[in-house]
This record gives C-alpha cells, sequence and structure tokens, in this order.
C-alpha cells in the first residue's frame, strides 16, 4: 500500500488549529525554535530492516501479520514510514537476509519512495545452511585461517552489494568471544581479529566508512572480543581513518556512562554512527526513550557539543539508527515511537544554553549547570518536531494517522495474517 498526499493533508487540516496554537506559543517562548524546525527537518535516521517484522526472543515469536515477506516488501514499509513522519529516509540492509537480487531494480525501488541505502550489515554471527564452515567458535577471531577467510570474503561480498545500491557504509558487528574462562586467549582472538578487519578495510571503497559496533556480552558470556567502546576504539585506531566505532546503546555495562564515552569519541574524531534503542537492563533492544529518556537527551546534549566543536553536520556526519525490535508491538507503530523519541531528544538537547553551560561549569556552580540542562530537557518540543514534520510534508500526528488509515488492517490483506519477515 502507498500514503497518498490527500490522506495526510486531510489529517493536517483537521489538526491545523490546534496544532497552531500550540506552536505559536512555543516560537515566542523557545529563542532558537526556527532553528531547531530547520535542523529537525534535514534529521533523518535510518531503519534496519529487521525491525519491520516482530523481532521475538529466544523464548517464542508472535507474529503480528501483514509483516513484510520480502525485501521489496521492507522497502514498502520503510516508505510507509518515511511518508508519514519526513523523517526515516534510510534503510540499512543486512546480509544475507536482504540479498537484493536485482541491485538496480532494488535502487530505484527505495528512490521511489524518497530512501536511501544506509550502513550495510554483515552476519557472521550464524550458520547459513549453504555455508561450508561454521562460526560456533568466532569468525574473525577463529583459530583456523579457513574460517577466519569465509568471514573475510563474506564481508567484502557485503561491502559490494553495499556498492550496487549506492551505500557507503559497512557495520561489522562480531559476536566473537568466548562463553568460559580459559577458551580463548584475548591477545591472540584480538590479533586475529585485527588481522582479519584489515583485509576487510583494505576492500573499502575510498569513499566508505567501516563501523566497528561493541557489545559487553550476548551471545558469548565470558569475554566478547569486541565488548568495549576500547577496544572497539583500539581496533578502528589501528585500521585507520575510515574505521570508525560504533555505538549501540544496549551494549554496555549496567549503568555505563554512554554521554560521556560519545564525547571522548567525538572528541578522538572515531565516533561513526548510532544504533539507537533503549533498555532496562541489557540488550533490550526496547523502544527508544521508552525507559531513560533523560539519558537519551544527555547523549543528544553531548553529540551536538562534540559535533559542533568540529563543525560537523548533525544530519550527514555521523550515522544514525535504529536498532530496536520486540514482541509485543505492532513493528511499524513501535519505529514511528522511535523517531520521535529521538527527534524530541535531538530538539531538547538543541535548545540547551551551551555558553551559560560553560559559564557555570568553569564557575563550579553545580546547580545552575544541572538547572540548564533541565530547563532544556523540561521544554515540550513536541510542536516544533510536528511542525517539522508539516513542512516537510509528513503528517502531524503520524501514529494517530498509521492508526485511523488501519495501515496494519491493510497491509495484512496484502500479505497475510501469517507472514514471518526474514531476520533475528
Ligand atoms: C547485535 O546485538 C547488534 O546490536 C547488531 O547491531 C544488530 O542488532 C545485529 O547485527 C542485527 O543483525
Ligand atoms: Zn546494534
Ligand atoms: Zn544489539
Ligand atoms: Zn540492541
Amino acid at each position: 500500500m502507498q500514503l497518498e498526499a490527500y490522506q495526510i493533508a486531510d489529517h493536517n487540516n483537521k489538526l491545523q488549529e490546534t496544532h497552531q496554537r500550540k506552536l505559536s506559543y512555543w516560537t515566542g517562548e523557545v529563542a532558537n525554535a526556527e532553528e531547531v524546525i530547520q535542523k529537525l527537518i534535514a534529521f533523518q535516521i535510518a531503519i534496519p530492516s529487521w525491525a519491520l517484522g516482530t523481532g521475538g526472543t529466544r523464548f517464542g515469536r508472535f507474529p503480528g501479520g501483514g509483516e513484510p515477506r520480502s525485501l521489496e516488501e521492507k522497502i514498502e514499509d520503510v516508505g510507509l514510514l518515511h511518508a508519514l513522519n519526513k523523517s526515516s529516509g534510510a534503510i540499512s540492509l543486512h546480509i544475507p537476509w536482504d540479498i537484493p537480487k536485482d541491485g538496480e531494480a532494488i535502487k530505484s525501488l527505495a528512490a521511489s519512495y524518497g530512501l536511501q541505502f544506509d550502513a550495510m550489515n554483515s552476519n557472521t554471527f550464524q550458520d547459513q545452511p549453504d555455508q561450508p564452515l561454521s562460526y560456533k567458535f568466532g569468525s574473525l577471531q577463529h583459530v583456523d585461517r579457513a574460517v577466519r577467510q569465509q568471514a573475510i570474503e563474506h564481508n567484502i561480498d557485503v561491502i559490494k552489494h553495499g556498492v550496487a545500491l549506492g551505500s557507503k557504509s559497512l557495520t561489522v558487528w562480531l559476536s566473537d568471544g568466548s562463553c568460559f574462562p580459559g577458551q580463548l586467549n584475548f591477545r591472540k582472538a584480538f590479533e586475529r581479529t585485527l588481522d582479519s578487519l584489515q583485509e576487510i578495510y583494505a576492500a573499502l571503497p575510498d569513499d566508505w566508512k567501516v563501523f566497528v559496533e561493541y557489545k559487553a556480552f550476548e551471545p558469548n558470556f565470558y569475554s566478547m572480543t569486541v565488548g568495549d567502546w576500547g577496544s572497539s576504539l583500539l581496533f578502528a585506531n589501528k585500521l585507520g581513518p575510515k574505521a570508525y566505532t560504533l555505538v549501540d546503546l544496549g551494549h554496555h555495562l549496567p549503568n555505563a556512562n554512554i554521554e560521556q564515552i560519545v564525547s571522548l569519541l567525538l572528541m578522538e574524531g572515531k565516533l561513526g554512527g548510532f544504533h539507537f534503542n533503549d533498555s532496562k537492563y541489557g540488550d533490550d533492544d526496547l523502544t527508544v526513550g521508552s525507559i531513560r529518556p533523560y539519558q537519551l537527551f544527555l547523549i543528544f546534549n553531548e553529540l551536538i557539543d562534540g559535533m559542533d566543536r568540529k563543525g560537523m553536520n548533525h544530519a550527514t556526519d555521523l550515522g544514525w539508527m535504529i536498532d530496536a525490535s520486540h514482541n509485543v508491538k505492532d513493528p511499524l507503530e513501535d519505529l514511528l515511537q522511535s523517531v520521535e523519541a529521538i527527534q524530541l531528544a535531538y530538539a531538547q538537547a538543541l535548545l540547551v544554553d551551551r555558553q551559560a553551560l560553560e559559564e557555570a561549569r568553569e564557575a563550579n556552580d553545580v546547580v545552575r549547570a544541572q538547572e540548564i540542562l533541565q530547563e532544556a530537557f523540561r521544554t515540550d518540543v513536541r510542536p516544533l518536531v510536528a511542525e517539522a514534520r508539516r513542512r516537510a510534508g509528513g503528517a502531524l500526528q503520524p501514529l494517530s494517522l498509521f492508526r485511523q488509515l488501519d495501515v496494519r488492517q491493510q497491509l495484512i490483506s496484502e500479505r497475510g495474517l501469517k507472514t514471518i519477515a526474514t531476520g533475528l
């Protein structure tokens, strides 16, 4: 299905009066309201292909119906999101779950929805049916050179698929590590992984980046070879200027200060990408902003500070992606909520009076510094976010419109009730 412009216009017309009242109030209150709106219009958040179906857990999966059955239908779903919010203008593919049969056709299908291809994701954490060697004991770190070679070639193959689609980056997330003390020589595992990554790096086109994603635990529970931002940064530094660290919000030990990590990585010029989600315990992959919205705001506060200091473009100089999926919500509704949460945190962080904050810090005025941040965090920026969407041609309230138009029911009638999206 495809949304028609008149459906969005009708929806916006009905809400226009109330929207305008709230907007006028907040544009009066917020000094840089117009700047915030412009930045929001430019800001796009990529949707991962694996978030379009019900995620499930290892205990079970409860598909909701109408899930995309093919890469084409995944693109159609992201197209629907983008039509509603005008902020989901990119899709991130996963090989081999999303192998395009005809790269050109897929590229033009995406373009017809105004979508680009964000980072390509390789997969050496599962064995595929036709795969000669197993990743049971790791991939790029494996003791057997032949297994490492197979994993290297897979990554190079993923780059080739990406080139055909116009993607500009590769995200490498490795499940490599060990489950028990003694199992692994940590140093050898690091060195082998580095050797393998160097071969992949050598195959990167000049205008590409590679993102090294770290994760503290799971599926390995004693050690992860790329387990934290320190090891990711070591790899990125040793690889060279096209290699960066990728921060997934769910990949830290409990209570880690993620905003501080972000600040230091940006200082080093080595923060490349982001996987947004939220969590209470571990890699929960819950809807962005559903558990710790203040943390998300503090992260954006550091992102803006660090990017502005380096003269970076907020919209284009980092890879912004959602990495969330779970069992109980309609995946498209969930993604609309996640995108909105990211925009709210971004907009609030744009309100921080940075000069006053620096002055308070230099004067050791702790109370004032906290007040400045919370003042921004407690501002209702929803009308600004809605206005940015309206001006870009999207819906004032994407989630309500999704429900009013009964989008899920239409997808179920087109695709069926028992559909399973390929993915995790
Ligand atoms: C895994 O935990 C990581 O978050 C990955 O970024 C991602 O979820 C995975 O690559 C999906 O395939
Ligand atoms: Zn991730
Ligand atoms: Zn994860
Ligand atoms: Zn996650």
